[in-house]
């Protein structure tokens, strides 16, 4: 087995070279980096035995028969695009290491009942467009028209960049499984937090993910000269958005469990000695209770209106995403919990602060994730790092977990 690590170490390694920016890992959805990045991936889903296909959204999807003709399918994955200047963990994790289970597997001789489709979806973290999760989306035939007229940076849109990927069309596919064919959804993750290395475990389960809501907000003041406009008669963008920046970091701090943030933002028209007119930023909020994020979301907004009108700006709000928080599958968490403690001796359960695939799959079939302890619980950084003893334990409760089901679905009564 511990070969078998030291292969997903090197795969982890090596996929965290691949990015769109020198010396950093930034991949993001249907870049050349994302293209170079499905074509390693594909080899080694086919080095394991998969039969490996792209869908309409650039998601890649490894597929291994069952043994027993027409046997539902398990799915396992994550996602293979990162934030920007990302870590090497967050997302390859929950595609490589079912891959090199499955080799694990075929070198032992070991043939699953059930069918398995390895997922490597091609967008989920929402960095190119603002709306997250495309990727699994397509998947699951839950890509609506509003996702498909998010606009990049440069303008292009979610659907102008999908034609061009396709052969010069694109219509929203269906979803690949119907649910009655599917056995459930597996996603290992790192945990992104600090409650594994506090509690000195190598991996838990996930109970619930907690919901989440982003939006782009646009205040529209007046550009003016720097030197000569007094500052009682300005209407400076940039001060109001400032002003909320602060705002809603009190309202997060006094709101427990209740996180928010302010990741992107643009100034116009961008100069020294000009007052910024328009600034348009990103705003994400998120709690594991979404009663407690819609009462912060009422806060935020009153906070937004009070600002504009003291200083005499305007604010436009467009929300590019709203998921409520997902509770995991109880048996199908409880059953990999299982391989947890016959592995690691115990298990523990804990919510993500961080959204995942397994939200939007959770509408297709049950979803359970394991989580993998990472240092300092840090993430969305080049120094994320979950140590190889860590992604052995978590290898070996993913192979556990396949053949207690492969044994399971060969009892009579199932
Ligand atoms: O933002 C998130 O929670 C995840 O990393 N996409
Ligand atoms: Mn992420
Ligand atoms: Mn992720």
């Amino acid at each position: 087995m511990a070969t078998a690590a030291q292969q997903l170490v090197r795969m982890l390694d090596e996929l965290g070279r691949v990015s769109d920016e020198p010396g950093k890992l930034t991949r993001t959805f249907l870049s050349p980096s994302m293209r170079r990045a499905n074509a390693q991936v594909a080899q080694w889903m086919r080095a394991a035995g998969l039969a490996v296909r792209e869908d309409a959204v650039g998601s890649l999807i490894g597929r291994l028969e069952g043994e027993t003709p027409g046997a539902k399918t398990l799915l396992l994955g994550s996602h293979l695009d990162s934030v920007r200047d990302a870590g090497r963990f967050d997302g390859p994790l929950g595609v490589l290491l079912p891959i090199v289970a499955l080799g694990e597997l075929k070198r032992r001789g070991v043939v699953l009942p059930f069918a398995i489709e390895v997922l490597g979806f091609s967008e989920e973290e929402g960095v190119r467009f603002a709306s997250a999760y495309l990727g699994s989306k397509g998947y699951a035939g839950k890509l609506r028209p509003t996702d498909l007229r998010f606009h990049d940076a440069k303008g292009v849109s979610v659907h102008d960049v999908l034609r061009d990927f396709g052969n010069g069309k694109f219509s929203p596919p269906a979803a690949a499984h119907r649910s009655r064919d599917l056995l459930g959804y597996i996603e290992v993750h790192i945990e992104q937090g600090p409650v594994l290395e506090n509690k000195n475990l190598a991996v838990g389960v996930v109970s619930a993910i907690a919901g989440q809501s982003r939006f782009k907000l646009t205040w529209i003041g007046k550009a003016g000269h720097a030197g000569t406009t007094p500052m009682a008669l300005r209407r400076d963008a940039l001060a109001a958005a400032a002003e909320f920046a602060m705002g809603i970091e009190a309202i997060a701090r006094r709101t427990k469990g209740l996180v928010a943030t302010i990741g992107a933002m643009t100034v116009a028209p961008g100069a020294a000695n000009v007052i910024p007119g328009e600034v348009a930023h990103t705003l994400d909020v998120r709690h594991a209770d979404d009663r407690v994020r819609r009462r912060a979301l009422v806060a935020i907004g009153r906070l937004a209106t009070q600002i504009a009108a003291r200083r005499n700006v305007s604010r436009a709000w467009q929300r590019t995403q709203e998921n409520g928080a997902v509770a995991c599958s109880p048996a199908l968490t409880a059953q990999l919990a299982r391989s947890v403690k016959a592995i690691q001796g115990k298990s523990l359960s804990l919510v993500s602060g961080a959204g995942h695939d397994g939200v939007v799959i959770s509408e297709l079939t049950p979803v359970a994730m394991l989580f993998v302890r990472c240092r300092e619980g840090l993430s969305h950084h080049p120094d994320e790092y979950a140590s190889p003893a860590d992604l052995e334990v978590a290898l070996r409760v993913i192979i556990d977990f396949l053949e207690r089901l492969a044994r399971s679905s060969r009892q009579p009564s199932s």
